[in-house]
């Protein structure tokens, strides 16, 4: 089987490198020319364990190889994002339709057209469908054409793409069994076949799921911090209900899938959607709430931030709420240094500079790095030894450090 992908991002590298495994040929295709040719050198632009290796062999026996144009093959699978419409919180599928339309002088009677990216419900029926329909195409008959969302998670890509059960939302039932004969070349989870619009809505929900968790979380870190009690206590000993998980509170909700996609329902039914929306706005509101503990905690000064990317062990700084702290303190006019060991960028410092006369380590992201580290030997480097860990990382930390984290910010009352 020759697959096509369009997107060769977070999403589309790592599939690509598994069906390459599966001994079908891929052809990687993305519009950013330097991500086509380091590809084809088999360099990885993406930090994500295993796919380096496995696109490095597929190149080495012609499984692989990554363009800017198309070509033709049997199925096409479009991993490309979509972000959403400030105005309206409405999904952006203006990505989906280019490359939907950069696919069609390729695609011949037969194919399958695959379509990953998280879209709002409705969209492969209202929008997606009609542009291969004018091409000419009866769509279940000679083209067959399925919303099949990914669902893994960051940092374990590849064991969960071949483990994870997957939606696969045909627009016809013979859509369906067409695109599951695609992902039966890998995936070993149980191909769940379904319409479309239930795969797109499944898949919204998901995500919106987790941020209605988080939120509570987050609300309830807020609601401890004003009446005086250890949130983190509360999340430990109420988890011990057999049915009961609650979430962890942080700094907020990163990332182009939670951050997102639960505005997808909200906009398809804005007067209806009352949790799903207060839900985003709770989490949004958490970097001001970091912002006004850092203030309580010192007044000035400068802070070491530990992390930007938006969620632990990854490079991924996509609608990270960190910058929105960051923006918040510099304004205020505290001295900001940055250490991030997942990401290299221009203003960044090391861990030695970041902590030199530091006031306050600010931990905004779980990385390893941060839970392993040697905290006695910062004392000294440090002009006042304090941490706020947003990340409940900590749990304890050596003698002479203060530490602030949401489970005793009641304390700054
Ligand atoms: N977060 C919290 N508290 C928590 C859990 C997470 O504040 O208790 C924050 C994280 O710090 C991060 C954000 O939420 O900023 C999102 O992180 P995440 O690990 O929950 O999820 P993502 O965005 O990396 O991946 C999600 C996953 N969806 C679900 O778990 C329902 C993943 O399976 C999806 O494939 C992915 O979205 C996607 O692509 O849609």
């Amino acid at each position: 089987m020759k697959i096509c992908i369009v997107g060769q991002g977070y999403i589309g590298l790592p599939t690509a490198a598994l069906f390459t495994r599966s001994d079908c040929e891929v052809v990687g295709v993305d519009v950013n020319e330097e991500i086509i040719n380091n590809l084809n050198k088999g360099k990885i632009h993406i930090e994500e364990p295993g796919i380096a290796e496995i696109i490095k062999n597929a190149i080495d026996n012609n499984r692989y190889h990554a363009s800017l144009t198309p070509e033709k093959a049997d199925a096409f699978i479009i991993t490309v994002p979509t972000p959403y419409i400030a105005e309206n919180y409405s999904c952006d599928l203006s990505y989906v339709i280019e490359a939907c339309n950069e696919i069609l002088p390729f695609i011949e009677k037969g194919n399958t057209v695959i379509v990953e990216s998280t879209i709002a419900p409705m969209s492969t029926d209202d929008v997606i469908k009609p542009i291969f329909e004018k091409a000419g195409y009866t769509i279940g008959k000679d083209l067959y054409l399925a919303h099949c969302p990914e669902r893994v998670l960051p940092g374990k890509i590849i064991e969960e793409l071949i483990h994870n059960d997957r939606i696969i939302g045909g627009i016809t039932p013979e859509c369906s069994k067409k695109a599951s004969e695609v992902y039966g070349q890998f995936v070993e989870g149980e191909l769940m076949l379904t319409e479309a619009k239930t795969a797109e809505l499944s898949k919204c929900m998901e995500n919106t799921y987790r941020d209605v968790n988080i939120a509570l979380a987050n609300e309830l870190a807020k609601i401890c911090a004003e009446i005086g009690v250890n949130a983190l206590d509360v999340i430990k000993m109420a988890n011990k209900h057999p049915r009961v998980n609650l979430h962890s509170p942080g700094p907020g909700v990163g990332g182009h899938c939670l951050a997102i996609d639960p505005y997808f329902i909200y906009a398809k039914a804005p007067e209806t959607a009352k949790i799903i929306k207060l839900a985003r706005d709770t989490n949004n509101s958490m970097p001001q709430f970091v912002y006004e503990n850092v203030c309580k905690i010192i007044p000035e000064g400068k802070i070491s931030i530990f992390g930007v990317s938006y969620k632990g062990n990854t490079g991924d700084d996509r609608e990270s709420p960190a910058y929105e702290i960051i923006a918040l303190l510099e304004n205020k006019g505290y001295e900001i240094a940055i250490y991030e060991p997942h990401i290299e960028r221009d203003n960044f410092v090391d861990f030695n500079e970041a902590i030199k006369g530091s006031n306050l380590i600010l931990i905004l992201a779980d990385h390893n790095e941060f839970k392993e580290m040697d905290y006695e030997s910062i004392k000294d480097k440090m002009k006042t030894p304090i941490i706020f860990d947003t990340k409940n990382i900590l749990e304890e930390v050596p003698k002479g450090i203060e530490l602030y984290n949401y489970g005793n910010l009641y304390k700054l009352n």
